[in-house]
């Protein structure tokens, strides 16, 4: 685990900047609704979320310190989001709905597919 950790850590700027617009523009393209969650002061807020399928969800982190929204078994993942930055996914009905910060797992966030 350890090792995988450090591996996301060096590639976490790189392939969260590129990822993260073609992501959203497809995800708007269906008509999703987007769904804002902040992160600050080491929390998701809010921490729970109801979505639906083709939903987007986007973190955008407020603190000074980096943030993840990671799936607890890895599903899916932002990778690093830097202060004043963002970060987000597309709902689909398989995806993992429980997720963390990699950086300070204590962080936990819950989201509900309805
Ligand atoms: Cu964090």
């Amino acid at each position: 685990m350890a090792t995988l950790i450090d591996r996301r850590n060096v590639l976490v700027g790189a392939v969260a900047f590129v990822a993260a617009p073609s992501i959203g523009s497809s995800a708007l393209a269906m008509g999703g609704t987007v769904h804002q969650i902040k992160i600050t002061r080491f929390k998701f807020d809010p921490e729970i979320i109801q979505v639906k399928v083709g939903d987007v969800i986007r973190w955008t982190n407020t603190d000074v310190a980096p943030h993840t929204a990671t799936a607890d078994k890895f599903g899916w993942d932002t990778l690093g989001i830097a202060k004043g930055e963002s970060g987000e996914i597309t709902v689909t009905a398989d995806m993992e709905t429980s997720y963390f910060c990699v950086y300070h797992p204590h962080m936990k966030g819950e989201i509900e597919i309805v």
